[in-house]
């Protein structure tokens, strides 16, 4: 057997052996005996291959895949730039905590500082962003065992020159048993910085179904105000009614984070608000902030030591719904229809920029929506359609709500739609004409339009040829007309044309 196929072999045994069970394959000429390695075996242990030509894409679709389920997905890619294409992702990864395995083939070490065609400084190339293994021979994967399992881990492979003969048939799944540093936060830290809540809310970030509950009986409990992202899985929740606040609360004089960062601009506020202390219970060891505060870092959500309370009677600062039937064709009033119209089982991916923020203010309270997904480890709108595509595999119905750059961004994400398990996928663009988002920052909102043009992109485009030309089905929906028809067992674009004007002026009163 040569070289090449005797570490092809061992590192895919070594992968399987991890549990990988997803490869997304990028072939090129230096990783063919991996990808021929895997496709000849892939069946018999029981693995799935999919594969894209645009390495950046195929990266965020395996990261929806690995978010799916909190396994790792890897990404197999050949040498030079094919490999820094992985980058955006493995970064939202390392800060979401979701365990990405980009494995890049690479020329022999010795090529390295050359200049050879296709061969640059890969060993470590993802720097801070993945626990790096630089493998020449197989005894190298033996150092597998140091992975945490809890943020990327990247495999570059140094390969002789491949050949026919490179294909190994013969490599088995080899068990490679990782240590997970697991941590258990104490519940008695939380009580005590809660306190008697007097002043406190709570911010709900993104939480896994395994804290949910968790988290859900402590705040039934307590009775503190609660601040709810969509991705908590908590914002409709009924046993919570009337204590979630929405829209923007005022400051309170506490705060206690629980689960990853919210978009919530009272989180960024906190940047300028040094003296209200806050402490983060979170999965991942990032504070969130730049400030000092307090930050636990936990597996699960801890049992929290309270006494039942009366409930919390303050303000709510429950939005109305008077500016949404004021302002109906404005936009976030299109996204509380959309809210209404997708079902509560589906799952919901949210975009970044304007969706998240829409949705989490405006989504309808009484058409709950338990399985709602974004990627905030880095807030990046780049490769959503493709971690959209990812985290869809496997349900009856999703829904992803998207801004027109973002989408505009991952344009070949669907090259994947042949190569998914069947179901209903809906992609809602919420066509404003470009980056509105700016519109809204006091940094960015008052540019002359000459101006804006640059800031925001601003365009006039439209996604029906896109939906043709990767044969999913399309669906106009003007703010003056009702939501339109979404049927069918496929794909459907839904393009929204929000109202600038009522927008504008939505926005306005809730100044
Ligand atoms: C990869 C990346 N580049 C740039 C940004 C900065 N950014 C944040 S929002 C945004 C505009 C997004 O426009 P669009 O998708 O149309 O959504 P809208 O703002 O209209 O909601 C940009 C460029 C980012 N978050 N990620």
């Amino acid at each position: 057997m040569t070289a090449n196929a005797i570490l092809a072999g061992a590192a895919l045994g070594h992968l399987a052996g991890l549990g990988v069970e997803d490869f997304v394959v990028c072939a090129g000429a230096r990783n063919a005996p991996l990808a021929t390695s895997l496709l000849a075996k892939c069946r018999d242990h029981g693995l799935r291959v999919r594969h894209h030509f645009d390495e950046r894409t195929a990266a965020f679709f395996a990261l929806g895949l690995a978010k799916r389920r909190l396994a790792p997905v890897a990404v197999l890619t050949t040498s030079g730039t094919a490999a820094a294409e992985l980058l955006p992702a493995v970064v939202e990864a390392y800060y979401s905590g979701v365990p990405l395995v980009p494995v890049t083939a690479d020329r022999p070490a010795s090529w390295r500082g050359s200049g050879a065609p296709q061969a640059i400084e890969q060993a470590g190339m993802f720097g801070p962003y993945a626990f790096a293994l630089d493998v020449s021979e197989p005894t190298g994967l033996a150092r597998l065992a140091e992975w945490e399992g809890d943020a990327p881990l990247h495999v570059n492979l140094c390969f002789d020159e491949p050949r026919a003969e490179d294909r190994n048939e013969t490599w088995k799944p080899a068990p490679v048993s990782i240590q997970r540093n697991g941590t258990r936060a104490d519940g008695e830290e939380i009580a005590a910085f809660t306190g008697d809540g007097d002043g406190l809310l709570v911010v709900l970030g993104e939480l896994e179904p395994g804290w949910r509950e968790e988290v859900e009986r402590f705040l039934v409990l307590s009775g503190f105000p609660v601040w709810a992202e969509a991705t908590s899985g908590l914002r409709e929740s009924a046993a919570l009614a009337g204590r979630i606040v929405l829209g923007e609360p005022p400051l309170p004089r506490r705060v206690l984070r629980i689960g990853g960062v919210p978009s919530l601009r009272l989180w960024r506020d906190l940047e300028e608000h040094a003296a209200i202390p806050v402490l983060s219970v979170s999965r991942r060891p990032f504070p969130g902030l730049a400030r000092d505060s307090a930050l636990l870092v936990t597996d699960r959500f801890p049992a929290v030591p309270l006494e039942t309370r009366q409930g919390w009677v303050g303000d709510s600062t429950l939005l109305d719904a008077a500016p949404f039937a004021a302002h109906p064709r404005s936009e976030p009033a299109m996204v509380r229809e959309l809210s209404r119209r997708i079902p509560s089982d589906a799952l919901v991916y949210l975009g970044n920029s304007l969706p998240i923020r829409e949705w989490n203010l405006a989504a309808a309270l009484d058409s709950p929506h338990p399985r709602v997904r974004a990627s905030r480890g880095a807030n990046g709108i780049d490769g959503q359609v493709a971690t959209f595509l990812g985290l869809s595999e496997g349900e009856a119905e999703s829904w992803a709500v998207l801004g027109d750059l973002t989408t505009l961004y991952d344009l070949n994400a669907p090259a994947l739609l042949t190569q998914l398990s069947p179901g209903r996928r809906r992609i809602v663009v919420l066509n404003n004409g470009g980056g509105r988002i700016f519109s809204r920052l006091p940094s960015l909102a008052g540019l002359p339009p000459k101006e804006k043009r640059v800031t925001e992109n601003r365009h006039g485009r439209r996604f029906e040829a896109w939906a043709a030309m990767w044969g999913m089905d399309y669906r106009l929906w003007p703010a003056s007309e009702p939501f339109p028809e979404v049927e069918g067992s496929g794909e459907v674009v839904v393009e929204a044309l929000p109202d600038e004007a009522e927008t504008e002026a939505f926005w306005a009163a809730r100044k």
